[in-house]
């Protein structure tokens, strides 16, 4: 049979249910990495779960997150990360040595391998040539103990690319221009292939650029073809031995077939508050501009940042605008600095951030009330910078920086400045000194838990009948932003009592309490929402913590496959209203009621919600498998995997 790539690589680890079927398939998982703001919990969730050792083939675990240290919190987490991967021989990535997804792709990606982080851009591998994913760290952790990742059998789009992309146009307008093609909701279920001509004349760092934001557009990966130009990189990273070649068959099928003439693209932005809003930069020419960031896990590679040196070279940060550089990864810095890039910055008044997560994840560098700010990187979600008010358009490093010197949207094409064509070296610099490798006696070692350290929570069995509450109501594209802020609030990850505080801050500060009450009052909490609830980050706290607060279900119209997930996973009923329309007939305080709540969804029937005070009968669709039906009447992952 024909095959195109993806069901090259998923036929090749399919270990339960079918490729063509369209139900749940059971995956083996080659690699896995954690990053430090959701890898706590999953090893606490992994120790939990009474698991001995790791069986994947390799699994990293990074520190890149939070790396800003107030307080000892952070500190703790990077002990009890570096002490518990030592036990379970993990390799540990020290923080400062870069941003995970960068880092991975530059010393550990394989072609045609299956990869799955707790994180939401682990899809950046699929620029190597990986199906990777992004998961909540509680299927991580499972993988890494060697159980397998369901997730649904996937449609495959094929994205054919021809042309090549013109001068001042960059791998970060294809994706905006994906976006725009795809948006931001509607995608769950679906795998992106990229092919056609214009694919080998895009780099490797190209190619995880467009993979990295397929997580906006809510597909469950983005894969691209191993050629020859992934031989090259994977040689200049000194591991040529690690690549293996990887192409559709001619006449291999697609659910869908998407034609982009690499040419025909321009310049663009993501306008806020959502990486969908795409316009063209000539549109928004003139429009002042405050800040500008450049780094993160889209856009921080060493071509991106040559590139923006070159631009910076010579010339000064125009005096109304902060600069801040945060180039991906410790080896991009090295580099950066031998070749002189850095000097070239830091006289132009450029801001060198360290090699993290930071300006993105909104725990530092936050942009002045009502700034605009042009960032490199994928999320532009109302308050994430840190900012409630600021105003964040996602761009290529090329505009970021042609802004940082005009201090206004300009088109940079028509900047007077000329085009660096910047090549990929024919050799990186392979140090891997931060990272820790696993040593023969790593068993013995004591994991060290400083006080921030919980235990990770878990559910009680599903109620038999549901007395609920509606604690809150909640429109379309609601973002685990929303849910659960991260920025300043990052450091209480692994303190899930004081985290739950912070539920919808920034929607409905009086949210957590409220929930404490009914709960105490022996209600069950429910929320109620729009379309493409859970969009963005694979955060499991934005269904732990709401499990805290006594959450036991959500209604929405529709979810987002990675929250959906986590959802389950903490034993939260994720509900879609069979007819959308009784969205509207609920408000905040309603009480719903369900006699046979748990017989319902354990038998995957159509549960009947009553609302007490209209005494309306709102049917809901819990569509699950009956793996997914066992986890939820569990209360969750934890407790099904224990047999509690
Ligand atoms: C993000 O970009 O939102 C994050 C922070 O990387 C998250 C993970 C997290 O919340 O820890 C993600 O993308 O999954
Ligand atoms: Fe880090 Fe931002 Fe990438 Fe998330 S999107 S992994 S916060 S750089």
């Amino acid at each position: 049979m024909k095959q195109n790539i993806v069901e090259k690589i998923l036929s090749a680890h399919l270990r339960e249910g079918t490729l063509g079927g369209g139900g749940e398939i059971g995956l083996r998982i080659d690699q896995t990495l954690t990053q430090d703001a959701t890898g706590t919990m999953a090893y606490l969730q992994f120790e939990a779960m009474g698991l001995k050792e790791i069986k994947t083939d390799l699994s990293v675990s990074y520190v890149d997150h939070n790396t800003v240290q107030v307080g000892f919190e952070n500190s703790d987490d990077h002990k009890y990360l570096q002490s518990v991967a030592a036990k379970y021989s993990v390799i540990y990535s020290r923080p400062g040595n870069g941003i995970c997804h960068q880092v991975h792709l530059e010393r550990f990606g394989k072609p045609g391998t299956t990869l799955l982080g707790s994180d939401s851009h682990t899809p950046t591998g699929g620029g190597i040539g990986q199906v990777a994913m992004g998961a909540g760290g509680l299927d991580v952790a499972v993988a890494m103990g060697g159980g397998l990742f369901y997730t649904a059998a996937p449609k495959v789009y094929l994205v054919r690319l021809a042309g090549e992309l013109g001068p001042w146009v960059s791998a970060k307008d294809v994706v905006l221009k994906m976006l725009e093609l795809l948006t931001t909701k509607g995608n769950v279920g679906v795998m992106l292939e990229y092919g056609g001509p214009g694919v080998k004349k895009l780099s490797v760092p190209q190619r995880a650029t467009i993979a990295n934001m397929g997580a906006e557009m809510g597909v469950t990966t983005s894969v691209f073809p191993s050629d020859s130009v992934t031989r090259k990189f994977l040689k200049a990273q000194g591991r040529e031995a690690d690549w293996t070649g990887l192409k559709a068959d001619r006449g291999a099928k697609y659910a869908r077939v998407i034609d982009l003439d690499l040419s025909s693209l321009e310049p663009l932005a993501a306008c806020p508050h959502s990486p969908g809003i795409i316009k063209k930069i000539s549109e928004l020419e003139g429009k002042p501009v405050d800040q500008v960031c450049i780094g993160s896990c889209t856009n921080s590679s060493y071509k991106d940042m040559m590139t923006v040196s070159l631009i910076m070279k010579g010339r000064k940060v125009n005096p109304d605008v902060s600069l801040g550089v945060a180039p991906g990864s410790r080896q991009v810095l090295q580099l950066m600095a031998r070749k002189g890039a850095l000097s070239d910055l830091l006289d132009s008044g450029a801001r060198i951030l360290e090699s993290a997560c930071g300006f993105c994840i909104g725990n530092h560098f936050s942009p002045k009330s009502g700034a605009v700010s042009l960032r490199t990187s994928n999320r532009n979600f109302e308050a994430r910078s840190g900012t409630a008010d600021a105003q964040i358009y996602l761009v290529s490093p090329e505009v970021a920086a042609v802004a940082a010197l005009t201090g206004k949207f300009t088109d940079p094409r028509k900047a007077g400045i000329e085009y660096p064509a910047v090549k990929e070296p024919a050799s990186f610099l392979a140090d891997d000194s931060m990272f820790i490798k696993p040593s023969p006696g790593g068993a013995m070692t004591a994991v060290s838990r400083g006080p921030n350290i919980g235990e990770p929570p878990r559910n009680e069995k599903m109620p038999e009948k549901l007395s609920g509450a509606v604690m809150i109501v909640v429109g379309d594209k609601i973002t685990t932003d929303h849910i659960m802020p991260a920025g300043a609030r990052l450091k209480y990850r692994s303190n899930v009592p004081k985290y739950a505080q912070f539920v919808f801050e920034n929607v409905d500060g009086g949210f957590p309490k409220r929930c404490l009450e009914s709960k105490a009052a022996g209600a069950h909490n429910i929320i109620v929402a729009g379309e493409s609830y859970g969009q963005g980050s694979s955060r499991e706290h934005a269904a732990m913590c709401p499990m805290y607060l006594g959450v036991k279900a959500v209604v929405a119209k529709s979810f987002e496959r990675i929250h959906a997930a986590n959802l389950l996973n903490f034993g939260i009923a994720p509900l879609t209203f069979k007819n959308p329309a009784d969205y509207s007939g609920i408000q905040s305080g309603d009480k719903l009621t369900c006699a046979d709540w748990r017989a319902a969804a354990a038998e995957g029937k159509p549960v009947l919600l009553k609302n007490e005070r209209t005494g309306a009968s709102i049917e809901c669709v819990c569509a699950l498998s009956a793996r997914q039906r066992a986890i939820l009447t569990s209360g969750g992952l934890l407790n099904h995997t224990t047999g509690k």
